[in-house]
């Protein structure tokens, strides 16, 4: 992967431009949001526009308070400097791409599996979150304040579970005490994210709880849902990442693998692993044309039935997940 300039190559380069445009990716999380909002907030002064192909769910939507939310297109903004973040593909930039693909210089992103859409590539799988880098560079050009401080907690809050995940270093907890310093709230940020179930959360939750199998003494858990039982939980694809949150949280499981049709097309099944060492999720995703990080990964699969898209994924999981 090619990755040829620095974040201080990239804050001198801020540094000069007067219009910026910043590109959220498709379905956005806590990482890409805080981002956004913490690189507006250390470009005060200039001129500075969000943007991203599908709206800021509701429970983030405290990630731009006192400011406007992204919106899906910046009409007549001519940038000096397009920006792309936490987007390891152009396909997760989602219909922003179409639009801005061309326009965009600098892609930022921690994906360690990825592609070189842009000029200049930083990309570095050794941080936490892209908000890690987004601290740097603000601190290149300037410092964090309050405002910027609570993006990136919430940016890194997000991408670590709030600090339990493999990928937290003891430069993520540097990070996070200088934000505290700057004056981040932690304890409002960490409601926000984190003890804010919605009701279809709890559905969802529901869904996960009735739905579990255990597979080789309980080490690989799995949940399978067609359209027709999100339907009947009332949950959507938006929900879905509750379900394997709480798939993660059950002891004894070193992989637990999610496998759910998609409102949009059906017969189409997305598989959400996630695990503890030994498994190796990035590996086992390749084998359904997928990716991600090592502990977290998505591919997918082409089923008649929930039935059949569970045999193959757990066939093949099983085949060559190896001694756990
Ligand atoms: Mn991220």
């Amino acid at each position: 992967m090619k990755n040829n300039i620095t974040l201080s190559e990239i804050a001198e380069k801020l540094k000069k431009a007067e219009r910026v445009l910043i590109l959220c990716h498709a379905h956005p999380d806590g990482d890409t949001l805080g981002s956004a909002r913490g690189l507006k907030e250390a470009l005060k002064g200039k001129d500075v526009r969000c943007i991203c192909a599908d709206p800021v769910p509701a429970s983030l939507e405290f990630i731009f308070e006192g400011d406007e939310l992204p919106a899906d297109s910046a009409e007549g903004f001519y940038p000096d400097i397009c920006v792309a973040l936490d987007a390891a593909t152009p396909a997760l930039l989602g219909s922003v791409w179409n639009r801005y693909g061309d326009l965009i210089d600098i892609k930022i992103d921690h994906h360690g599996s990825g592609e070189d859409y842009a000029p200049f590539c930083c990309v570095d799988s050794g941080v936490s979150a892209t908000g890690e880098m987004i601290y740097e560079l603000a601190e290149l050009m300037g410092g964090v304040d309050g405002a910027c401080a609570d993006a990136l907690y919430t940016a890194i809050a997000s991408d670590t579970g709030c600090f339990r995940y493999s990928n937290v270093t003891e430069k993520t907890f540097r990070i996070a005490s200088a934000l505290k310093e700057a004056g981040a709230d932690t304890v409002r940020i960490n409601e926000e994210l984190f003890e804010n179930r919605s009701k279809e959360d709890v559905s969802a939750m529901r869904a996960a709880l009735e739905l579990v199998k255990y597979h080789m003494d309980g080490k690989v858990i799995s949940v399978t849902l067609d359209r027709g039982t999100k339907e009947r939980y009332g949950i959507g694809d938006e929900h879905m990442h509750v379900v394997s949150a709480l798939l993660k949280e059950i002891g004894g499981a070193r992989l637990s693998v999610l496998i759910r049709e998609t409102d949009k097309t059906e017969g189409f099944y997305k598989i959400s692993m996630r695990s503890k060492a030994p498994v190796d999720c990035v590996k086992l995703c390749g084998l359904f044309g997928g990716g991600g990080h090592i502990r977290a990964a998505g591919g997918s699969v082409r089923a008649e039935s929930a039935e059949e898209a569970e045999r193959k994924v757990l066939c093949t999981i099983l085949e060559n997940v190896g001694e756990i």
